[in-house]
């Protein structure tokens, strides 16, 4: 955990570019992202920050955003089977997702130029699309459900070349008894995993080997991962609420191989920063 969770520095950071930057990651921790394939930064967003995307954040999840499509507000499966009643429409919401595309407090969040120069430094091109958003409630008592261990790119798995950055953001304290994320540092080095392989492989995940490494967050801080790092969350059955906002982000010169049919269905990719290519995604 240590070695991931470091903190923000005031070394100068790997771009030499002139331009001032609001966010300077050290050579060191973008050298530990291309190892592990994941990335814990401390503190990036304000208070005031985390407070304007918490409430917006409630103020979907409660259907109360008339340009939100009620499509992009999925509850947990419990409420949505009718196994339960919703008696609180935001604390039975399991994701909100492509909300960023409609909502504009979400896209200054994915423009956040603090966000982006790391993500940037990771990527390691200025030119860069956003290929969406999820955003996860996983409420408390049991209610907000684990998320399996995967790869993200198995589930993009039109875009090349497979190599997005997630941008995570916690937006209440992510602990290990409310699901924070857990990772397995390199394995974004080992190729996408199909799903008969990785079921294959998970009961070797936690040992010497693969160890698991969880990552608690404070409230506006943010775990980057690539998009072949396996990793999951477990169910929050604490008191408290774990939200966390994940933007999934490409470069601008990724492209889409439209063959491939069984890949989720995106709203156009929106430019964040830099250069746009023709024939590119
Ligand atoms: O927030 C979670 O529990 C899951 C997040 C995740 O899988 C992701 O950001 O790719």
């Amino acid at each position: 955990m240590d070695n991931l969770a470091l903190r923000r520095s005031d070394e100068s950071g790997v771009f030499s570019s002139d331009k001032p930057r609001a966010f300077n990651l050290t050579e060191q921790q973008v050298t530990q992202f291309k190892l592990n394939g994941c990335l814990a930064v401390e503190d990036v967003l304000s208070a005031d920050e985390v407070e304007v995307l918490a409430a917006n954040t409630d103020r979907i999840a409660a259907g109360k955003a008339a340009h939100i499509p009620e499509t992009s507000i999925q509850l947990e499966k419990v409420f949505r089977d009718g196994e339960r009643p919703v008696a609180n429409q935001v604390l039975s919401v399991r994701k909100l997702f492509n909300i960023a595309v409609y909502d504009e407090v979400m896209w200054r969040h994915v423009c956040n130029p603090k966000i982006v120069d790391i993500v940037a430094d990771l990527l390691g091109t200025e030119d860069i699309k956003m290929y969406g958003d999820q955003l996860f409630m996983k409420a408390p008592g049991g209610v907000g459900t684990a998320q399996g261990w995967h790869q993200d790119s198995a589930s993009w798995r039109d875009i090349f070349p497979m190599d997005l950055v997630t941008a995570w953001t916690s937006i209440d304290h992510a602990t290990e008894e409310n699901g924070c994320l857990n990772f397995i540092p390199g394995t974004h080095r080992w190729g996408m995993m199909q799903s008969d392989r990785l079921k294959r492989f998970v009961h070797d995940f936690g040992g010497n080997e693969w160890p698991i490494v969880p990552v608690p967050l404070r409230p506006g801080s943010i775990s980057f991962h690539h998009s072949l790092t396996l990793h999951m969350s477990n169910a929050n059955r604490s008191a408290q609420r774990r939200r966390g906002y994940a933007v999934h982000y490409m470069r601008a010169t990724s492209w889409r191989d439209e063959s491939v049919t069984d890949a989720p269905k995106m709203p156009p990719f929106k430019q964040v920063r830099g250069h746009a290519f023709p024939g590119r995604v």
